[in-house]
């Protein structure tokens, strides 16, 4: 119960900050997204990581507004950032499956976008596997509302959860993140470098994006790139960080 209520506090006083974590095109070396990454500049234990706070946050529900909080300051930067001269990217954002659930998830997002002014095509939201656990047709319903509104949508953390093959055909998706489980074993475990490999060239196939999560190593990297993934993210390239010890490395318009 205490707990909840630093939370709530946290809130209300505003000591939730995004991070953010360049993805990269590995042909041309260049950020065209970023991952807003959620952490609670706590006034006494200092910065929290989400891992800490946020299934907390989803069993008492306050995931909700923080979710709404983090779309909107999202959406925000991303405009901040272009109207600052920098090239327009993604600005990724991790959806908890229950904010998902929530009746009014579709008109939370327009919402953001609107207030923000942001494209709805540099908006992705990632989703788990672990959405479709009930409620499918609902799911499919609003995912091809944002979808036919422009927004992108990503499966992150792919092949760790329980769904089917089915819901890569049945939902309306752009994009498949490689979990980071299997891109660390990548260089010496041939179970995952199989796994990798499987999933990008099924990727194509079904004309969907692809990126690899969690690349550290050139070892890594060179792997990747030989089996035709084209995007990364990762400590090999940055860490999540603030946004303003960002703009150093964002390319800008010419
Ligand atoms: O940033 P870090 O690696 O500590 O994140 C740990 C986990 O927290 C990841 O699984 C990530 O998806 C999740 N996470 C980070 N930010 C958010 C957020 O804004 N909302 C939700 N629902 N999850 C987040
Ligand atoms: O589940 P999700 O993909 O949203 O979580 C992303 C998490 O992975 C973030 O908490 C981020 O800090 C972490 N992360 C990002 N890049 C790397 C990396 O190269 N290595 C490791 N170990 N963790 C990473
Ligand atoms: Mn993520
Ligand atoms: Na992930």
């Amino acid at each position: 119960l205490i707990m909840e209520e630093w939370l709530n506090k946290a809130l209300e006083e505003e000591q939730f900050v995004l991070f953010y974590q360049p993805q990269i095109k590995i042909e041309s070396n260049r950020i065209i997204g970023m991952e807003a990454l959620l952490r609670w500049r706590h006034p006494n234990l200092g910065l929290i990581p989400p891992g800490e706070f946020i299934p907390l946050a989803e069993e008492t529900g306050l995931i909700i507004p923080i979710g709404e909080w983090v779309l909107r300051t999202a959406c925000k930067q991303n405009v901040a950032w272009q109207q600052a001269g920098f090239e327009p990217m993604k600005m990724a954002v991790n959806i908890s499956p229950i904010q998902f659930h929530q009746g009014c998830f579709v008109e939370v997002v327009l919402d953001a976008l609107q207030e923000s002014g942001l494209d709805p095509q540099y908006l992705e939201l990632e989703i788990t596997e672990g959405i479709a656990m009930f409620q499918v047709d609902q799911v499919i319903h609003k995912l091809q509302i944002l979808r036919n509104h422009g927004v992108q949508i990503s499966i992150d953390d792919f092949g760790t959860g329980y769904s089917s093959l089915t819901y890569l055909k049945k939902f309306p998706i752009h994009k498949l993140k490689i979990a980071q489980e299997f891109v660390r074993g990548l260089t010496f475990d041939p179970d995952d470098a199989a796994i990798v490999q499987a999933i990008i060239a099924m990727a194509h196939s079904l004309k969907l994006d692809v990126i690899a999560e969690g690349v550290e190593t050139n070892e890594q990297l060179e792997f990747l790139t030989s089996v035709e993934c084209r995007e990364i993210q990762g400590y090999i390239y940055s860490r999540p960080l603030p946004a303003h010890e960002l703009t150093h490395i964002m390319p800008t318009i010419a």
